[in-house]
């Protein structure tokens, strides 16, 4: 079976709009993903340097880590067929032009504004939706999610 689990991420230029918070949890919904999870929070700085340790070092990483601590943000574990490449799809792509133009009716495409302030995050990876899930809910064992839950879930 394809049930997967993915970490997705509503920014803080997102959660700073006040309509944006409710449209985008809608959207998670109209998509068909379950919410297994669903927390608000915001990042001391060095929460930000820790997530985002593997982009130390590239020209956007000062912007970004300062970004990502600036303000709250909603973490959610997500359910689906195929969740990780779906809710990246969904998301559309990382840059702020190539989302506009080849990728309109994407989340970035419509509320993207920059490269940085890029509305969501999401998983790429099996291994970094574990990672991150871990990272956000430290409490939650997704191997005992799929045994217990799973077969609700999908009735
Ligand atoms: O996974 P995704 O968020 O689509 O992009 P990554 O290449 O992993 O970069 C993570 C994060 O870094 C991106 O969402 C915004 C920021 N960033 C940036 O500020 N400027 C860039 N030119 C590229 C990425
Ligand atoms: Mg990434």
């Amino acid at each position: 079976c394809l049930l997967q689990l993915t970490l997705a991420v509503i920014k803080p230029d997102a959660v700073a709009h006040p309509l944006m918070l409710e449209a985008l949890h809608q959207r998670i919904l109209d998509n068909n993903f379950g919410i297994v999870r669903c927390q608000d929070l915001v990042w001391r700085r060095q929460d930000s340097e820790r997530f985002y340790a593997e982009h130390s070092g590239r020209f956007f990483y000062q912007r970004l880590v300062e970004f990502m601590s600036s303000g709250p943000m909603r973490a959610y574990i997500l359910a689906r067929e195929d969740a990780i490449s779906h809710w990246r799809e969904l998301m559309g792509p990382t840059k702020v032009f190539r989302a506009r133009f080849n990728s309109p009716a994407s989340i970035r495409g419509q509320f993207g504004l920059t490269d940085t302030r890029n509305t969501t995050h999401g998983s790429d990876s099996l291994e970094s939706a574990q990672r991150e899930i871990t990272f956000f809910f430290p409490d939650f064992c997704a191997d005992e999610w799929m045994k217990k839950e799973e077969p609700l879930f999908r009735s």
